[in-house]
């Protein structure tokens, strides 16, 4: 009891975890204890294979080499191995960017008719930006605009395009420093290429490719997803929904998509819908087709048409040992290895789709935009086929199901606050200058067995909301508060200052906007650089009274997060495990202190969640003293 208590705060998570011990099923949290205790070298970012000289590593008592084989210290080698991550994670975001802007092209020759173009007036925004003549052709213009942004990722001279959303200040700065990104392949193959043996040995170097690296993310790769999977498939708008493993039905055929790109996710939606399917489903005595998600393919479908939400990363195995799922359809990215095993013990059927993701001895359906809606068909019957061979004795579906609100955009927030007729930041920026709001935070990233489930989001937001700082969040973070109310406007009464509350109360928002998946981190730095266009605030992104947090992160693409956000000048803080760079105390100084001179931004590292809200509101209090604003309103 205790254990499970220990493992998550979460009711559904510990009531599961229980029946996966009954029932001796290994998840994340026991597979963790198996690896105790991890690699001493590795946590510090002291062990290098880099070549075949090593594995080397450093001794960090200072009695051991002090020097690899090649002769790398410990500040090139924590660094090189800190900023490979970055590469990495700037690959994952910006390839699936890469994808939809592949589908855009597809729908734009005819390809495939499964898309559409859904929101045409964002289709016009964004031809501008690249210097599309808007006065051609609906086709005419998708065509261009799939070009353009293609060759965003081939580019090799000159800036990304996306730049030109950020201050002037801001895009001076990356200039002066060199790091504004010039193609977003360009970048993350430069990061690796200095990295390997007998290259860039200066850690400062080092991580300033890194900077340029996450920004072709940021500003790159993760932006072109966000804005053209709302072209595409439609921007969100507020929208209601459910969230946490309570959203799987017993008497359903229950369907369960995870992984993260929503092109194909979106026809799994269409077809959970299709009569003919439901009639199907009612056949094998279900009383329907049941889709919910996990992590960020959740977040897509749930912020553009309300789909339930199962849970957030450390939730997946979960869902299947409820029993109760037919199919788990997978995609890329942070889906377990393990899964294939743990459906084993059920009758769920865990099918893979993407040919960059195949899991041995697991059943492959290829999906490719061409086919879409066919092969979301065939899964969702296969799924249907599968309810019969449901065991009803092994289900356990827990009761806790939380309401939420989502779908929240730069446009909406715009919208809200500014009124239909008025769109306009200057709301939002005049609650943050008068003191009624202490400023923003952004609260984002992962599930981390290392780290109690959920507690550290939740502990962390509550506090950034009590004190009157409104919270942007996206990914597995916006889950972890989702499912303990706090992304509901009601929860501003229990939980929000009266400043945040009063604003709160004026439009109907909750005190925690859920601004999307983890590519929708994007949102943020667009919805920022419009508030310094709005004015009163500074003229650079670093000015504003904001902070950012990763406080249970886990992947390689919340590092790279940090690494843009902290390039764009925020602080930004990491939780518990400071991705292996106490190593070295030169690349540690670097990341926690000399950035802020150089770039406004930087890291902090911090393994307590009520600290960490401590020292961003203190840097939100720092920001709003250098802006000379009045007092927090209520302190
Ligand atoms: O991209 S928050 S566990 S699901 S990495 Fe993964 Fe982390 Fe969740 Fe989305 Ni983001």
């Amino acid at each position: 009891m205790s254990d499970s208590k220990q493992k998550s705060i979460d009711l559904a998570t510990q009531e599961i975890l229980k029946k996966a011990q009954a029932e001796n099923i290994k998840t994340a949290w026991d597979r963790l204890e198996s690896q105790e205790p991890q690699c001493g070298f590795g946590q510090l970012g002291l062990c290098c294979t880099v070549c075949d000289m090593g594995p080397c590593r450093i001794d960090p008592f200072g009695e051991g080499a002090s020097v690899g084989v090649c002769g790398a210290n410990a500040d090139t080698i924590a660094a090189r191995n800190l900023v490979r991550k970055v590469a990495v994670g700037a690959s994952a975001h910006s390839d699936h960017g890469r994808d939809v802007a592949h589908t855009l092209s597809l729908l734009s020759e005819g390809h495939t008719h499964d898309y559409g173009i859904s929101d045409i007036e964002k289709l016009k925004d964004l031809a501008q930006e690249f210097g599309i003549d808007i006065n051609k052709t609906k086709e005419e213009i998708t065509k261009a605009l799939s070009k353009k942004l293609l060759e965003e990722f081939g580019r090799q001279e000159g800036e990304l395009v996306f730049l030109k959303r950020a201050p002037k200040k801001r895009q001076a700065i990356w200039k002066k420093l060199n790091i504004a990104p010039r193609g977003i392949d360009r970048e993350i193959v430069e990061l690796l290429h200095t990295t390997t043996m007998g290259v860039d040995n200066d850690y400062k170097n080092l991580v300033n490719t890194g900077l340029r690296c996450a920004l072709s993310d940021g500003w790159g790769g993760s932006m072109v997803a966000t804005d053209l999977q709302d072209v595409i498939l439609g921007a969100p708008v507020p929208i209601r929904g459910k969230v946490n493993l309570g959203v799987l039905k017993e008497n359903y055929v229950n369907i369960v998509v995870h992984g993260h790109e929503p092109i194909l996710s979106e026809m799994a939606v269409k077809a959970s819908k299709d009569p003919e399917l439901i009639k199907l489903a009612k056949g094998v005595g279900a009383e329907g087709i049941n889709l919910a998600g996990i992590c960020c393919t959740a977040n897509e479908v749930l912020m553009r048409h309300g789909i339930p939400v199962a849970g957030n990363f450390l939730q997946q195995e979960l869902a299947i040992i409820t029993g109760a799922v037919e199919v788990m359809i997978v995609d890329v990215q942070c889906i377990m290895p393990a899964l294939a095993e743990v459906a084993t013990c059920f009758h769920t059927k865990l099918i893979t789709t993407n040919p960059k993701a195949r899991f041995p001895g697991v059943n492959h359906i290829e999906f490719k935009p061409e086919n879409a809606y066919e092969v979301a068909k065939q899964i969702i019957k296969s799924g249907i086929e599968n309810f019969t061979k449901r065991n009803k004795e092994r289900v356990n579906i827990p009761k806790q199901e939380m309401d939420l609100v989502a779908g929240f955009t730069k446009e909406i927030i715009f919208q809200i606050l500014g009124g239909k007729y008025r769109a306009t930041y200057k709301p939002l920026n005049e609650a943050i200058i008068s003191g009624r709001l202490r400023g923003l935070a952004g609260v984002v990233g992962c599930n981390n067995p290392k780290q109690t489930h959920d507690y550290f989001h939740t502990t962390l937001v509550k506090e950034l909301i009590k004190n009157d700082v409104l919270v942007l969040q996206t990914g597995c973070s916006a889950i972890a508060c989702a499912k303990h109310g706090l992304l509901i406007p009601e929860a501003a009464k229990e939980y929000a200052g009266r400043g945040l509350q009063e604003i709160c109360e004026a439009v109907g928002i909750p005190p925690v906007l859920h601004l999307g998946s983890c590519v929708d981190n994007s949102r943020i730095l667009t919805a920022a650089s419009y508030i310094i266009k709005e004015g009163g605030l500074g003229e650079d992104l670093s000015d504003i009274p904001a902070a950012g947090c990763a406080p249970e992160w886990m992947s390689e693409k919340a590092i790279t997060i940090g690494f843009y956000f902290v390039a764009s000048g925020v602080y930004t803080v990491f939780g518990a495990s400071p991705f292996a760079t106490l190593g070295s105390k030169n690349l540690t100084d670097y990341l926690t202190k000399d950035l802020e001179s150089i770039v406004g931004g930087r890291f902090e590292f911090c393994a307590e969640p009520m600290q960490m809200a401590k020292i961003m509101i203190e840097h939100i209090d720092k920001k709003r003293q250098a802006l000379k604003l009045k007092p927090v309103m209520y302190q």
